[in-house]
This record gives C-alpha cells, structure tokens and sequence, in this order.
C-alpha cells in the first residue's frame, strides 16, 4: 500500500459541518477520540453504562432496534446524561434506501431517530440525493466494513467516498483505511484483546488504526460493554486511543 500522508492534526481538519465541529471540539476538551458503542438490549443497561463510561467518550453510539423496552423516557434519560457528560447520541441505523424511505424512517418511526440523534449511519448505497433528507444531524456513512468479505471493495470505497464528499450532510465516514481530509474517520473494529469473533468481526488495536489508518475516532462495543469494570475499561480505551493519537501525529 502507498504510504500514508502525513496525518491532520483533528483541530487543522476543515470540518464544516456544525455537528462535526462540536464533535472535534469534544474531542481536544476531554482529550478523547473514544466513541463507546453501547449494544445492550434493556433501557436499564443503556443508561447505566452511559453513566459509568459517560466522562471517557465524545459519543455513545446506538442500536435502537434491538432494545426490547425503547421509549421515550430512555432518550430523556440519555439526553440528560449527554448533557451532563459531554457526549454526543450516535444511532448506529446503517439506512440505505432511497431518500423518501430513508426520511419516513428516521423521522417517522417510534424511535423518532430525528428529534434526538446528533449523529446517524448512512450507506451511501442510494446515491447523493437520497442522502438530502437527514437535516442538520450529522451523516457518516458507511464506505467500509469491518467484517471479513465485505463487499465494500476499492471500487465501491471510492464511489462512497466521491458521494460524501458532494453532500452537505455528511461529516465523516466509517472506514478501515485513510481518508481523505476533509471527512472524519470513525473505525469500528477495534479491541485491545481480541483478533475477531465466530461472525466474521475483525479487530485491529487502537495504536494500528490511528497509526495506519489516520483514523479521527474508534468506535468500541465488546472491549468495553463485556468488560468486568466497564468504567476502567473505558477510561484505558480513552487514554490509549489518545496517546495513540498524538503519537501518530509526529509519525
Ligand atoms: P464490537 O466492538 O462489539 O465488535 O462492536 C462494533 C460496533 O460497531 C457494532 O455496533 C457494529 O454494528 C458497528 N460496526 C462495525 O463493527 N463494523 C462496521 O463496519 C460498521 C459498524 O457500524
């Protein structure tokens, strides 16, 4: 592979995006590039961690389809948790349809994803127009996958790539390579103790992916959730995302 370029300090990105600027500002504040994804299945378990892994992150991401009890009270609950805290609220919803679907669902739908989430995933699959109908949450789009055989191949990377670029709405993209700078780099995959597990997920460690990947933010579900001492577990994510980090800066 070419070399990477040399990496862009997160303050020198030109980031235009509102939600993308506050997510940067987050960022530098609470020296974090930590985004904890939170795949519990009960209300209950959701804000608990959010409480205990609140100080570490600048975002808590979503699935809000697999939990059995979503409700309302669970976003306020949240919410004010986010706001004491400091983090963002990232729904993990992967849309990828065409935009009129893809308007229905994040506004529509009982988990009503737009009076809420600050940030959301997209797959650029439909196309630039589909992607004009989430507002002012921030976009990132999904141009490559973590997991073994994706079909997220060089040829699709650099369409999705193209398409993020020409859309207002997107701030940054999920990727497991470089990208260029004028997004910001989210990359899931990430553990410091394991290698992957039995349904084709691949792990890299935090020093390779801002080491190797220029990544601007690692997303951790299992490292931290599964962790007998969850807040530990992410306060150790924090501090080695951000060593690692400023480390890749002077690579
Ligand atoms: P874990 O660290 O437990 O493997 O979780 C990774 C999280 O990131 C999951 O919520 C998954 O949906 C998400 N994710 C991913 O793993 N790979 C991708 O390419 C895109 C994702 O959103």
């Amino acid at each position: 592979a070419a070399p990477a370029k040399q990496r862009i300090a997160l303050e020198n990105k030109k980031i235009v995006h509102p939600v993308g600027k506050r997510l940067v500002e987050l960022a530098l504040k609470k020296q974090s590039n930590l985004i904890a994804s939170a795949d519990l299945i009960t209300s209950a378990e959701i804000t608990a961690f959010a409480e205990k892994v609140g100080d570490h992150i600048v975002a808590l991401k979503l699935h809000s389809d697999i939990i059995q009890d979503f409700s309302d009270n669970l976003i306020t609950d949240l919410r004010k948790i986010a706001r004491e805290k400091e983090f963002l609220l990232f729904e993990d919803r992967k849309f990828g349809d065409i935009g009129n679907t893809q308007e229905l669902q994040f506004k529509k739908s009982i988990y009503k994803i737009s009076d809420w989430a600050d940030l959301v995933t997209v797959h650029p699959i439909g196309g630039l127009e589909s992607l004009k109908v989430f507002d002012n949450t921030g976009v990132i789009t999904i141009v490559e996958m973590s997991s073994k055989g994706t079909l997220t191949d060089d040829y699709y990377f650099t369409k999705a790539i193209n398409v993020s670029e020409q859309s207002g709405n997107v701030l940054g993209a999920v990727a497991q390579r470089q990208i260029p700078d004028n997004l910001l780099l989210f990359t899931p995959g990430v553990s410091i103790s394991s290698t992957g597990d039995s349904k084709g997920q691949q792990y890299n460690t935090p020093e390779l992916v801002f080491k190797n990947y220029h990544t601007d933010f690692m997303i951790v579900g299992r490292g931290i959730y599964k962790a007998a001492d969850v807040k530990t577990a992410a306060k150790e994510y924090q501090t080695l995302g951000w060593v690692s980090y400023l480390q890749s800066l002077n690579d």
